[in-house]
């Protein structure tokens, strides 16, 4: 028998029940079985520990339950005499773990941590579940319209988040609008909007105040300082933030204001939410939550906590597969599929490094994606690609190498001419054409500082 139990008590039942309801085999020995109460052997078949000694080999797995730390030490030095393979876990207090190491017990629960654990993970909840109600509660009280705002140029993230709170708004039926400022690119962003209908005006400076004396309500979703990376004036009060956002942290607002910095993206919040509220979610909706979460998180990798991971199993579950596989590779526009046809037939090599002009484009979104398809090509670490349109040229770089941070790089080299930046290994910029003699002449000095100055040696 592999799993046995040794010492009876209330734990020892407790385990006893759970391996019988999971249909797995096991024992229980006791070194004192006339003190068992006979009522509650009746159910178990309960053995002595002499038996154990025998029966012990090395894939045996046995819980040490036994209260007195002499007990459990004299039981284990037996159990290791017997077999030196087979694994122990007891039950301990803090300052019992160190003997019952010393005697190699192979791993230990500490009987404290396990009670104040539990309390904080109630805790947890019971605070998760409060800030759900006072959301619903807040815009259960709206009277007029709600306003949710996104930031400038919204991101997946973003999206999801509004669909998901104004599922709230449709659960206590009330009038909502939701806003975003700059532009929505990205094909991925354009499928999300055409699949799920989601409903947003783009709003310009101007109209912003007009918006705010018509709402009875504003929430924030994705952002939490007015008049950073949007159009609110930087005065306005949010009846609702809801944010990710480190560097938002402190931002002080009178409402009800979640900035939490131990979650990935502002899609798992709401889905906690939408999860403590009883609302359902949809298959698409899931998808986008994902998707949310998943363009945040680099693809699950970077900045993502056990609260993601909690939601991704739970969102993962319900998703639409369809949706989600043409968000992951999205159709390319005929434009862009040109655009790329060019950069490739021009796209000049030094060493590991790629340079290529796309030629004049018809949207400045091609570059990024032309540069994330040219530095898929074996054996080439760093790609620059750089397009026209409307009199400027449009950059994107990418680079693969551990050693070089190429937003830096492309900051300080094209600082004197334009305007460049970005992170470690993607890194965008924008020059004026008239900077340049000719086009000719701006393909020669950005190939050459690209070259020459960001990708050097
Ligand atoms: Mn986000």
């Amino acid at each position: 028998m592999k799993y046995m139990i040794v010492g009876w008590n209330e734990i020892a039942e407790n385990l006893a029940r759970s391996f019988e309801y999971r249909g797995y085999g096991y024992e229980i020995y006791t070194q004192n079985i006339s003190e068992v109460e006979l009522k509650k052997v009746e159910e178990f078949e309960i053995k002595s520990v002499e038996q154990l000694y025998k029966s012990v080999k090395n894939d045996s797995i046995i819980f040490l339950l036994k209260t007195e730390l002499d007990k459990k030490i004299d039981v284990l030095k037996n159990i290791k005499k017997k077999s030196k393979g087979c694994k122990v876990i007891s039950i301990a207090f803090q300052d019992e773990t160190q003997k019952l190491k010393d005697h190699h017990v192979d791993d230990i629960i500490v009987k404290d941590e396990l009670v104040s654990s539990s309390f904080l993970k109630k805790l947890d909840d019971i605070e998760s579940k409060s800030n759900s109600e006072r959301i619903a509660d807040i815009v259960e009280k709206s009277k007029k319209d709600i306003s949710i705002f996104l930031h400038n140029n919204p991101d997946p993230d973003a999206f999801a988040s509004a669909m998901a709170f104004e599922k709230i708004c449709e659960n206590f039926n009330k009038n909502f609008n939701t806003y975003y400022s700059g532009n929505i690119g990205h094909p991925e962003n354009e499928i999300i909007i055409e699949s799920t209908q989601i409903k947003m005006t783009k709003i310009e400076e101007g109209e912003i105040k007009d918006i705010i004396d018509d709402s009875d309500m504003l929430v924030f979703l994705d952002f939490a300082k007015p008049g950073s990376n949007n159009l609110l004036p930087e005065e306005t009060n949010a009846d609702i933030i809801i944010d990710h956002h480190r560097t938002n942290k402190d931002v002080k607002q009178t409402g009800y204001a979640e900035i939490r910095t131990d979650v990935g993206a502002t899609s798992t919040l709401m889905t906690k939410h939408l999860l403590n509220l009883g609302i359902e979610i949809s298959s698409i909706l899931a998808s986008c939550l994902l998707y949310g979460i998943k363009v945040d998180t680099d693809n699950f990798t970077k900045n993502i906590f056990v609260q993601d991971f909690k939601m991704i199993s739970f969102l993962s579950a319900i998703e639409d597969k369809d949706l989600l596989d043409i968000l992951e590779s999205p159709p390319i526009n005929p434009d862009t599929v040109s655009a790329l046809g060019e950069a490739i037939v021009n796209r000049k090599f030094k060493d590991d490094s790629l340079v290529a002009y796309a030629g004049k484009v018809s949207e400045k979104d091609d570059i990024p994606q032309i540069a994330n398809i040219l530095s898929q090509e074996r054996d080439i670490s760093n790609v620059l690609v750089y397009g026209l349109l409307n009199n400027k040229i449009y950059m994107s770089a990418r680079s693969k190498e551990l050693k070089l941070d190429i937003g830096k790089g492309m900051k300080k080299a094209f600082s004197s001419i334009g305007s460049a930046g970005g992170h470690q290994h993607s890194a965008g910029g924008v020059i004026d054409l008239s900077v340049f003699d000719s086009v000719e002449d701006a393909k020669d000095r950005i190939e050459e500082i690209f070259n020459e100055e960001v990708v050097k040696d």
